[in-house]
């Protein structure tokens, strides 16, 4: 029978359904594993269900002479921590899950956009410690968010799904930067990242990480944007420079932050821990069961397909 690890514990329903198929093996630590582990699970398993912080890295693959592993069906779409040219040069094909993941991740981009504006964080916080005095017509006054415009940066899908909730529920008006032009389901007016910087009240990274993308939104960017303006990432924290992100919040350059991921999580430096004006996240984008039984299965399917010989959905 095929072995298979799942690296970390996942929803019931899904190892039963790869349970049903697979001679599995399930890690139980909840944290990534090592290289240790990772050269482990390339030598043993004939696939491997990874995820988030599971670093396949090229140094990693090339200490394993011949991976018995012949797939890393990812859990999550983004395959950042995969080195994806090191696994195909080794013959391992790495899967994903798009689709599954991207409401989710939107509806958490647009809680962030709400909770940024309308400074819900700071008011929670205010209340917990004691310190409400009770309403008054100037009480942590935010910025309203009906009309507003959203800048979205990298129009894939969560992109385009963040601005569908944005556009058709709040009335935002849309603007976005992208590699290509791309025909969404709402209005929306590609432009320069510089000028869409300048241009938004709400700026929402929904990049795929990776070295092409590191550090794309940096000083520059911050120094664009108008001093009323929130700063929201949703997607991968090395996409953006932290210390000038900080750097921007301390300044005034910009006014709030909504931030789900960290450039090195789940480290998350002190300078936005101590500011009232982000909300920060432990990385929610798909936390919730559905999300997540729906993501086990599409990893499932992919390792099905492949040990059959079916063609693999979800390739990349
Ligand atoms: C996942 C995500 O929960 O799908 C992704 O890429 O960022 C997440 O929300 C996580 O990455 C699981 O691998």
């Amino acid at each position: 029978m095929t072995r298979v690890l799942v690296t970390r514990p996942l929803p019931e329903r899904v190892l039963e359904a790869a349970r049903a198929q697979f001679d599995l093996e399930v890690r139980e630590s909840t944290a990534p594993m090592d290289g240790t582990e990772m050269r482990a699970a390339l030598a043993l398993y004939d696939g491997v269900l990874p995820t988030l912080g599971d670093r396949f890295s090229e140094e990693v693959f090339a200490e394993v002479e011949t991976p018995r592993c012949r797939i890393l069906a990812n859990f999550g779409v983004g395959y950042n921590h995969i080195d994806v040219a090191a696994a195909r040069a080794r013959g391992v094909t790495v899967t994903n899950t798009p689709g599954a993941v991207t409401d989710a991740t939107a509806d958490i981009g647009m809680m962030l956009i709400l909770t940024s504006c309308r400074r819900a964080s700071e008011g929670e916080r205010l209340l917990r410690a004691g310190a409400w005095e009770g309403w008054h017509p100037t009480q942590l006054l935010g910025l309203h968010v009906t009309g507003k415009r959203l800048g979205v940066v990298g129009f894939g899908r969560i992109g385009q799904a963040i601005a569908r909730r944005a556009h058709l529920g709040f009335g935002m008006e849309i603007a976005y930067a992208n590699r290509s032009e791309k025909q969404a389901e709402v209005p929306a007016t590609r432009m320069a990242l510089l000028d869409l910087a300048a241009w938004a009240d709400v700026l929402v990274v929904a990049l795929p990480g990776g070295a092409e993308t590191r550090h794309m939104i940096g000083a520059e960017v911050f120094a664009a944007m108008p001093a009323h303006a929130r700063f929201v990432n949703i997607a991968r924290g090395d996409i953006v420079d932290e210390a000038a992100l900080i750097d921007a919040l301390r300044s005034g350059e910009i006014a709030g932050a909504g931030l789900d991921v960290y450039e090195r999580e789940p480290e998350v430096p002190r300078a936005l821990t101590e500011m009232e004006q982000v909300t920060l996240l432990p990385h929610l984008g798909t936390a919730a069961l559905e999300v997540r039984e729906a993501m086990g299965h599409m990893a499932v399917e992919n390792l099905a397909a492949f040990f059959a010989g079916r063609a693999v959905p979800n390739t990349v």
